[in-house]
């Protein structure tokens, strides 16, 4: 844990900033943790990315992180938002990244601040803006003079405007760390030399910003001094820093998945998760973060490539509307609040593990005052039995118990004792609201600018879509090809072959990949005539004709009648009230193809409910947290729409009367779209004996009670059975006294309440209720 000279020197320039600002604060590190103020500490941090809700939801959204548990809130910057044209900037609205950190400071959380600039995050190309891509002589994430110029103006720009508003913790603010690059490491290999030396050129470029605080190189494991390597997973307990004196630090632990257009939607357990934390610190971690803890939504055209859907949800511990996922939410909030409680010996004790063979481990923190424990257990189907100093304890499959003075568990990874939420949708209840809406339509302008062939620009080539735009999906490629007479081809019978329109999806570029940057959107070509004659075939490459390019607008008037339905390329506009309450809003889509959809101007995302995920995949039973996860399992709605709802933030739709206007590429039939709202229909409640049970219908009153048992209970939420034993007094009764009426009620799950079972001594006993809201 010795210091280098440079971590030396580092120490100096906070120290000098100390002297400019009162309030600065000192963020360090030592081989342990990440130290603040001197002090070394267990960092518990969600990634929330700002484009992805609205101002109006980011006080909500990080309140609830905090409520949580969570202590630092992460985000990237996403470059082509802010520059979509080269020097001109956008910092409004949704994009407002200062108002959003000093939002998280205004909760008195810290902030992680992972400006990239490249940040793949399923977004558009990766972060960058489009217009990069059209430099000359410009070659991305690699050592390129055009490029690094435009990363360092760029991450200058950021660096600036955040110290000009003090929000480095080195001048009072909450940011405590910052990232340059994203994962390079899982790509560096495939640029050479030149990786390397852009490597070394963005850790150099970082610090000469003088931020005060420590930099992060994710998934870089040669990341270079002082910058810190971490790790991005499903799970991270086996990694290790590239030096000593860097802290183990999880940089994104994956709390769900994205959704692909196709795929299934993807969950990882509560169980699952809890236990990858729990491992991690078991293991040394002093640093985490959830990737995601609000995914949220991928408006306009956000979303990167190819196939990602609008929704982000990513199975977040909050959903992509904002609200609690429950058990996930608050399971893990027990969890960080017991890691937390054991601060100090987790970023002090001596660390001793015991292998006891199975795959179990107990492991000890021991400072003089205090020592705590984790029992744990990697097997991924027989649970364990540890005896420690003269106790049993049962550590059930794939779990981690932690007792924060080696003597009582207090949390158990496999044991939730947190409410499940099934939320519903239900339909607009604005009033006078008719069920169904009244449309108005209009083709796609195609017959004269089009079809004439006029375009914007004008290349003997076939183009990238990248090369003409980025503020559509939708561009046409235009050539006029005359056949003379004389032309052999003329007496033939003539077909077009375009290669490339099996990728549906141009203009939603890439994130990922070693020079994905480098990957055509549109049509790559070749485009050929085929001249057919008997045996005869002729073909005719015009992929090098003069082409004209002309990005998609319209120009027809609205009308009501007739309303034409599955038909290409067709608008379509209605007007609607705003549902009543405060619940999220949905539109459903169901009936439509594929297409973008806007509410008052602003566009919500892509639609494509006719693309239906894969048949099969899905299993009836319920998922089985052991044994390690990856996003296909544990999927479920298979053969359904890939996403029928679409959020729309309340915020789109102050108005008494809003306009929704679809653009539908395919073909659909918009008869069937309606509002809906989200909240939760039943909520599930599971405690453990001797834990309380909290139920809560989050603002509403629980209206019914479907089961209540206290015993061997059996099955899932929605289809829970007694068991074979259970106590003496009638549960149901006893829930409906404690909850009926009430937005959230409590009760203990012992004898002592549910009167003597008849179970047989050694029997897990829980208390398990159904109630609906
Ligand atoms: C970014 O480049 C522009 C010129 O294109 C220059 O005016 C500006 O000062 C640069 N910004 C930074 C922070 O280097
Ligand atoms: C898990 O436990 C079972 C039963 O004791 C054992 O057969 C199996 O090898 C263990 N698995 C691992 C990965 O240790
Ligand atoms: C921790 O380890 C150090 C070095 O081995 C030892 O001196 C110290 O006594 C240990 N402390 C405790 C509480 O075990
Ligand atoms: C812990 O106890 C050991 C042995 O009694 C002692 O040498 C050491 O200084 C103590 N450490 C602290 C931090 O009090
Ligand atoms: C739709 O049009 C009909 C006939 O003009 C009208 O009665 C109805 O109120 C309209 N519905 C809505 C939602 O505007
Ligand atoms: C021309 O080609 C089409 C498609 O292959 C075929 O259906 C048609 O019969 C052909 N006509 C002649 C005259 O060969
Ligand atoms: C058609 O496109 C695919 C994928 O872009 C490419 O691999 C293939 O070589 C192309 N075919 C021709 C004839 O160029
Ligand atoms: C416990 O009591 C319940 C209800 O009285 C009964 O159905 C069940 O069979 C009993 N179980 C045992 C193990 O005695
Ligand atoms: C560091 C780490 O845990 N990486 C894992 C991330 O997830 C992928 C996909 O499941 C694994 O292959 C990696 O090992």
């Amino acid at each position: 844990m010795g210091f280098s000279g440079f971590f030396f020197a580092f120490l100096v320039l906070i120290f000098s900033s100390l002297i400019l600002s009162s309030y600065a604060i000192e963020v360090s590190h030592d081989g342990r943790a990440i130290t603040i103020d001197g002090e070394r500490r267990i960092l518990i941090s969600g990634s929330i990315h700002y484009p992805r809700s609205t101002v109006e939801m980011w006080p909500d959204l990080i309140k609830k992180a905090k409520e949580g548990g969570l202590n630092t809130v992460e985000t990237y910057v996403f470059w082509n938002v802010h520059e979509p044209i080269r020097r001109q900037y956008d910092f409004t609205g949704n994009n407002d990244l200062i108002r959003f950190i000093k939002t998280i400071q205004s909760e008195g959380l810290y902030a992680v601040l992972r400006i990239g600039p490249y940040v793949c995050a399923e977004w558009n190309y990766g972060g960058f803006p489009v217009w990069l891509h059209n430099m000359p002589g410009i070659e991305l994430r690699t050592a390129n003079s055009v490029f690094m110029n435009e990363m360092q103006n760029f991450t200058t720009l950021i660096v600036d405007m955040v110290k000009k508003e003090g929000l480095f913790a080195s001048q009072g603010g909450p940011i405590i760390l910052a990232q340059i690059e994203n994962e390079y490491g899982n790509v560096i290999s495939s640029y050479g030399y030149a990786g390397k030396a852009y490597r070394d050129w963005c850790a150099n470029m970082a610090i000469s910003q003088n931020i005060g605080v420590p930099w992060i190189m994710c998934q870089e494991s040669d990341a270079p001094e002082p910058m810190i390597n971490t790790c991005n997973g499903w799970y991270c307990d086996q990694f290790t820093p590239n030096r000593p004196t860097s802290p183990k630090m999880w940089t994104e632990n994956w709390t769900g998945w994205f959704k692909n257009w196709g795929g299934l939607d993807p969950h990882r357990t509560a169980e699952d998760l809890a236990f990858s934390v729990a491992r991690f610190f078991q293991t040394g971690g002093t640093f985490q973060n959830y990737y995601m803890y609000h995914g949220g939504t991928n408006f306009g055209r956000t979303a990167g490539g190819p196939y990602i859907t609008t929704s982000y949800d990513y199975d977040a511990p909050l959903d992509e509307y904002g609200g609690l996922n429950q058990p996930k939410y608050g399971h893990l909030k027990q969890l960080h609040n017991v890691l937390k409680s054991m601060e100090r010996t987790l970023t002090h004790g001596n660390i001793t593990t015991n292998d006891l063979g199975n795959m179990v481990s107990v492991t000890i923190y021991a400072t003089n005052e205090t020592s705590s424990c984790f029992f744990g257990n990697a097997n991924d189907s027989s649970d364990a039995t540890v005896t420690f100093q003269g106790n049993d304890y049962d550590v059930p499959a794939w779990s981690v118990s932690i007792l924060p003075d080696c003597k009582n568990e207090v949390y158990n990874t496999a044991k939730v004792n947190t409410q499940t939420s099934v939320m519903v949708k239900k339909t607009n209840e604005a009033e006078n609201e008719p069920s169904a809406l009244n449309w108005s339509w209009r083709p796609e302008n195609t017959d004269k600018t089009i079809m004439l062939g006029q375009g914007h620009v004008s290349k003997t080539q076939l183009l990238d879509q990248k090369f003409i735009d980025d503020a559509s999906d939708y561009l046409w490629y235009m050539t006029s090809v005359h056949i003379k007479k004389d032309d052999p081809i003329h007496s033939h019978n003539i077909s077009i072959r375009v290669n490339g329109t099996g990728q549906v999806l141009n203009g939603q570029p890439m994130n990922y990949g070693p020079q994905f940057d480098e990957i055509n959107t549109g049509i790559p070509g070749p485009v050929q005539l085929i001249g057919r004659n008997g045996d005869e075939t002729i073909i005719k490459d015009l992929s090098s004709h003069k082409w004209n390019y002309r990005i998609h607008g319209f120009a027809a008037k609205w009308q009501s009648d007739n309303l034409p339905t599955n038909q290409r390329m067709m608008w379509y506009k209605t007007t609607f009230q705003a549902p009543l309450g405060t619940d999220p809003v949905v539109v459903d889509m169901q009936g439509m193809g594929k297409g973008m959809a806007w509410v008052n101007g602003q566009s919500i995302g892509r639609y494509w409910p006719s693309y239906l995920a894969k048949e099969d995949g899905c299993s009836l039973e319920a998922c089985d947290y052991r044994g390690t996860y990856d996003n296909n399992k544990c999927v479920t709605n298979c053969g359904q729409p890939t996403q029928r709802w679409y959020h729309v933030p309340r915020s789109f739709i102050p108005n008494d009367i809003n306009t929704l206007v679809l653009f539908e590429e395919f073909g659909g039939n918009p008869a069937q779209v309606n509002f809906q709202t989200v909240a939760p229909g039943t909520v599930c409640g599971n405690a453990y004996e001797k834990n309380n049970m909290e139920l809560s219908c989050e603002g509403r009153p629980i209206s019914d009670i479907r089961f209540a048992s206290f015993g061997d209970v059996k099955g899932t939420c929605g289809s829970f059975k007694k068991g074979s034993c259970e106590g003496g007094n009638n549960p149901i009764d006893l829930l409906k006294t404690a909850c009926l009426g009430k937005v959230s009620c409590s009760i203990q799950a012992s004898d002592h309440v549910f009167g003597k079972s008849n179970c047989t001594s050694g029997t897990t006993k829980r208390l398990v209720v159904e109630a609906v809201c």
